[in-house]
């Protein structure tokens, strides 16, 4: 028989939105992507102000509100391109896109003016930062515990960085990214070759074998807690092509054998506008069969997937309900915008429960992180107060502990628990 006796510690319905506000401010978030790193690798961490300026998605949007060539902007020194931009999208034009009041809100944190004709109080300020200060006060105020990286095995600079010995760093884990090896075979077959791996052009004979060991060598060295790959609207699998045979060869086989999950982020249009470099790839519908086949093909691999076309969004919530070894995460790209967060968040509450990963934040230049997670608990708060008060109006009571237990679970357990080895 049901009693009218609530439960302890239930919240009244209009102290639901409240609880979930407090419950966000206080969780420690992993950032399960990013491409930030860790000091010991050097320069390649970028951070300050001209670097916040400079990201390729403002880029983009400064080309659509002042004459300039790209040509003409890639001739200007880093500083030049910053104040360029600052002067376009801040002081003739009001930042009211995402990207733009991303570095108001960071500008905001660090107690910086928001509103200035130019740059000068935000680069002294920076000049005299520490790097790892920085480090500790963008986590800090982005309420992240960790930081996952993107670690390129084929980018030059940084692997000698890893060989020398890249320390360990409890803030900052490492991810093997595939990219160079998956899409780009053609040009970077020779590099691996150089380096003592038997492998050919065409990737027959015992090519996938020494991909594979290739791969458990950079495991070994940067202890990677997942491998990933972008990939284009187009990615087909199974297909004949070097790209399929390596993951299903060496890649997959790979991660396997070190119990870590590969990262599928599909639906990339590569360098559609060139000229704009970084700023220049695009997004397409792919086809998610090929993901249902991986999959299906593969249950004792695991595999986080983010797909960056919305119309793609559904479908992978579907496979996700089929597969417990997919698991979705984050709001990629163009399609990290409160709007569209919004929907592909309720979407996945209803279809999903808890179980996937909410965000991540792609940060690139690290003050980012401060408004990316401020963005995302702010989007989150009313989507999951919504969730509650449905829950109590049909009739089950919500408590904090409840509501402690789903946030954690997204935003730190669930990735946690899938890059746990099984065995
Ligand atoms: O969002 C981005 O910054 C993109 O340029 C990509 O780096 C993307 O996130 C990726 O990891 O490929
Ligand atoms: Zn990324």
């Amino acid at each position: 028989m049901k009693t009218t006796q609530e439960p302890a510690g239930t919240i009244a319905i209009d102290e639901i939105r409240h609880v979930v506000d407090e419950v966000l401010a206080k969780a420690r978030v992993i950032d399960m992507h990013t491409h930030l790193f860790a000091p010991s690798l050097g320069g390649l961490g970028l951070w300050g102000i001209d670097e916040l300026l400079t990201y390729h998605y403002l880029e983009a949007e400064l080309f659509r509100s002042l004459p300039l060539t790209p040509e003409a902007y890639w001739a200007m020194t880093k500083r030049e391109q910053a104040d360029a931009i600052w002067r376009a999208l801040f002081v003739e034009n009001t930042p009211i896109s995402e990207a733009t009041r991303g570095v108001v809100s960071v500008l905001d944190a660090l107690g910086l003016p928001t509103a200035a004709g130019d740059l000068r109080e935000a680069r002294a300020y920076f000049a005299a930062q520490s790097v790892d200060s920085a480090i500790d006060r963008a986590l800090r105020l982005a309420g992240v515990s960790e930081v996952v990286m993107t670690n390129d095995p084929l980018d030059p600079q940084e692997a000698a960085m890893w060989k020398a010995g890249a320390g360990h760093d409890p803030r900052f884990r490492a991810v093997l990214r595939l990219d160079r090896i998956l899409n780009k075979w053609d040009s970077h077959w020779a590099k691996l070759n150089a380096e003592g791996y038997a492998v050919e052009e065409s990737a027959a004979g015992g090519t996938a074998g020494e991909v594979r060991r290739f791969l458990v060598d950079w495991h070994k060295r940067t202890n990677a807690v997942y491998m990933a790959v972008s990939l284009p609207d187009t990615f087909q699998f199974p297909e004949d092509s070097v790209r399929a045979a390596l993951l299903r060869e060496a890649v997959i086989p790979a991660c396997r054998e070190l119990d870590i999950p590969l990262s599928l982020m599909i639906g990339v249009r590569y360098q559609v506008n060139p000229a704009i470099r970084l700023a220049g790839d695009a997004a397409g519908k792919a086809d998610l069969r090929a993901l249902e086949r991986i999959c299906v093909d593969y249950p004792e691999n695991r595999f986080l997937t983010s797909v960056l076309s919305r119309e793609n969004q559904h479908e992978l919530c579907v496979y996700a309900r089929k597969f417990s070894n997919l698991m979705p995460f984050g709001c990629w790209w163009f399609l990290n915008n409160p709007s569209v967060v919004e929907e592909m968040t309720r979407e996945r509450i209803e279809m999903l429960g808890a179980s996937f990963i909410p965000q991540h934040s792609d940060a690139r230049v690290l003050e980012q992180v401060i408004y990316k997670w401020k963005n995302t608990r702010r989007t989150m708060a009313p989507i999951l107060a919504n969730t509650y008060r449905l829950l109590a109006e049909d009739g089950r009571a919500v408590t904090r502990r409840d509501i402690e237990r789903d946030v954690d679970r997204m935003f730190r357990g669930n990735f946690e628990d899938f890059i746990r080895p099984r065995r």
